[in-house]
């Protein structure tokens, strides 16, 4: 009988070239679909501080050449925001308190209307998980996670001179070889 192994289906996902987890994030980064993300969270940051911190992460050619890089999370399913809060709880527990805390920058950025809500990354905005009456702090605001209890990893914005701990994105790394 054919036994089915991780392993097995491993190998058979990546000599068909299409797997759903990323095959290689850089050293600490978590595969998060086709991409990977890290939470930072030693230093607290505004949100063009921690999107220009995510911007040094690049994935480069062999040539050194940059491809891609990184940015502040963009969130595409509820899936990938379950997995995000599962992380920020996690990692930041002992700050989860009863309230809205702690609250973790996402690539989020609201323009002068609250309809008007773009990723840094410029990825398409169609996933939202805004808490009830969220965004309500007026134009040019910006989002974050709010893990605490009471939101539940729900998003908040927030003024953008907040500091906060930041989640970063970068593209998944998988090689295609060919003879
Ligand atoms: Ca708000």
């Amino acid at each position: 009988m054919l036994k089915i192994t991780a392993l097995t289906i491993l190998v058979l996902a990546s000599i068909v070239g299409h797997t759903n987890a990323c095959s290689s994030c850089p050293m600490s980064w978590m595969s998060l679909g086709h991409t990977c993300v890290k939470l930072f969270h030693e230093s607290k940051l505004t949100f063009d501080e921690a999107e220009n911190a995510c911007n040094t992460y690049k994935v480069n050619d062999c040539d050194g050449t940059a491809l891609s890089t990184g940015h502040l999370v963009s969130i595409q399913s509820q899936d990938e925001q379950d997995v995000l809060v599962e992380l920020v709880q996690t990692t930041l527990s002992a700050e989860v308190g009863s309230g809205w805390d702690p609250q973790v920058y996402i690539g989020m950025s609201v323009g002068s209307t609250n309809s008007q809500q773009t990723w840094t990354d410029g990825s398409d905005v169609g996933f939202t998980s805004w808490y009830p009456g969220e965004p309500n702090n007026g134009p040019n605001s910006r989002g974050a996670i709010a893990a605490g209890s009471f939101s539940k990893g729900n998003w908040a914005d927030v003024y953008s001179n907040n500091r906060f701990a930041y989640i970063c994105e970068l593209p998944c790394l998988e090689y295609e070889v060919s003879q």
